[in-house]
């Protein structure tokens, strides 16, 4: 079989034929579906700079059937065919059509094949910290399109943290109008309002990407305190905060000041109080109308400022008050270990491909209750890692530099025990944004790491493919570079990858 140079996530089934190439040229047309078309054309304008509008040669059809999300594309000298399941699986067939264009002298060409994909996980996520920093609109669609195009399908937006709230709601609005003025290290904050949010979940729901909304509680909340201090704890300064802060720089929390350290595990919502559930039905009634995704995120990670019968007491509460809303709650996997979650809780698991501190156990909690995981290894997904020690950006605390190649080199089915592909919803690639400000940053860190995360997310599992290993990996995603650049991604040009 010949290698698929330039395809990430590769596909679950390829053959390069020995015909000759398509020869792209603007005396050339797209028919089919009107919104696969009009991706098509701006990614094939993006690469080459025709545009196509003569007569169809490339033909782009939901023909229905096969799994969700699924498609075949078949490539030779007089045509195009992309036949999918659904809009999805369309959308997915043109991405991968894109990553196949490339030059022959003088020609664009796309090589004969035949490509017959569907995703191995129903949820491939990215999340975007958006509390630490904040990004607007623009910076938030043009992650959206990157993350797309690798067929990504969730972005799950971490809207509150201790050093700012981030989303404007109707029924408690003081909560922007007092805590999202600032950010880590003293930067502005800022916030989405409603018609920012839904200006959001259009354009990923345009992109085949549903949003998750998480609001972090009962710890991260220092904020929720600047607007309502009856409903918070006095921050508990603990040892191994004072480390934090001593590694991280920053001041101590004070309660009623903003936060701008980098600080975790300090705060706490009151959880013997009433008004903190009305707080939260009222959080969460609105965020529930505001999203048509299946999911609600609520946190429950590094709660490190509850006291641990009181954070079970909670979960229980606000995963029952999630599940009321029709939603499906998710939650970090420390809330795995608490008795009364919700049993349609889906946990994401943080711990290390090689899990400690029985963070698998916890993990495991989720499963014996009849849901499922997502898995974000920290120490292989977490894209805000540095990924060469001298990088200027990012953290180390997750086992030390994340490389590409231990970003690649992670199999889903292997991290936890007992766990197999059934139990695991899918995957997903946070970016923590304390050391992140810009467009700019956000690519640094993110590629090509998250192109790694996208092949653990939808390709065939390791030993299950040939093309599922590093050699393989790093040529395909140098083969990336002028698309890459053509859209006009920022990425690292790491020594580990023969970029084109
Ligand atoms: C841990 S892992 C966090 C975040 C930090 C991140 C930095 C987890 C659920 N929480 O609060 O931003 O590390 O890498």
């Amino acid at each position: 079989m010949m290698q698929p140079h330039s395809l990430v996530p590769v596909p679950a089934g390829f053959e390069a034929s020995d015909g000759a190439p398509f020869v792209l040229s603007s005396a050339m047309g797209i028919d089919g579906d009107p919104d696969a078309a009009t991706t098509l054309a701006a990614l094939v304008e993006a690469r080459t700079s025709l545009s196509l509008d003569g007569e169809s040669r490339i033909h782009l059809r939901i023909a229905r059937g096969g799994p969700a999300e699924s498609y075949e594309l078949t490539v030779d000298a007089a045509s195009v065919v992309i036949s999918s399941a659904d809009a999805a699986g369309l959308f997915y067939g043109v991405q991968t059509l894109a990553q196949l264009i490339t030059r022959e002298g003088s020609d664009w060409i796309i090589p004969a094949v035949r490509i017959t994909d569907a995703p191995r996980f129903a949820y491939r996520g990215v999340m975007l910290d958006v509390a630490r920093h904040f990004f607007g609109v623009d910076t938030v669609k043009a992650y959206i399109d990157r993350a797309a195009g690798l067929k990504f399908n969730a972005l799950h937006l971490h809207l509150t943290d201790d050093q700012g709230w981030r989303i404007h709601l109707n029924s408690r609005p003081k909560l922007t109008e007092v805590a999202s003025g600032t950010a880590v290290g003293g930067d502005p904050g800022g916030f989405y309002s409603k018609a920012d949010y839904r200006e959001i979940v259009e354009y990923a729901a345009s992109r085949h990407m549903i949003v998750v909304p998480e609001i972090d509680l009962p710890g991260h909340t220092h904020a929720v305190g600047l607007a309502y201090p009856e409903l918070v704890e006095v921050p508990v300064i603990t040892d191994h905060m004072l480390e934090i802060v001593r590694d991280y720089g920053g001041e101590v929390p004070t309660a009623g000041v903003p936060y701008d350290g980098m600080a975790v595990g300090f705060s706490s919502v009151r959880v013997h109080d009433e008004a903190t559930y009305d707080f939260i039905a009222d959080v969460f009634g609105e965020l529930a109308g505001m999203t048509p995704g299946p999911y609600l995120h609520f946190g429950g990670d590094e709660a490190l400022g509850t006291d641990p019968a009181d954070f079970a007491l909670f979960v229980e509460r606000v995963s029952e008050l999630i599940a009321d809303l029709d939603k499906i709650p998710v939650a970090w996997h420390e809330v795995g270990a608490a008795g009364g979650l919700h049993p349609a809780t889906i946990g994401q698991y943080w711990g290390f491909v090689t899990p400690a501190d029985g963070m698998d156990d916890k993990a495991r909690a989720f499963v014996r209750g009849g849901s499922k995981l997502i898995l974000s290894p920290a120490d292989a997904i977490y894209l805000d890692m540095k990924p060469t020690s001298d990088f200027a950006l990012g953290l180390t605390w997750a086992n030390g530099v994340t490389s590409i190649e231990r970003a690649y080199a992670w199999e889903p089915s292997t991290v936890i025990d007992g766990i197999d592909d059934s139990d695991i919803l899918g995957i997903e690639a946070p970016l923590w944004t304390e050391t992140v400000r810009t467009q700019g940053d956000i690519d640094a860190l993110a590629f090509p790491r998250i192109a790694a995360a996208a092949e653990a997310g939808w390709s065939p599992a390791t030993g299950a493919s040939d093309l599922r290993t590093w050699e393989s990996f790093r040529e395909r995603v140098g083969a990336l570079a002028p698309l890459w650049t053509s859209l006009g991604i920022e990425f690292f040009r790491s020594d580990d990858v023969p970029w084109v």
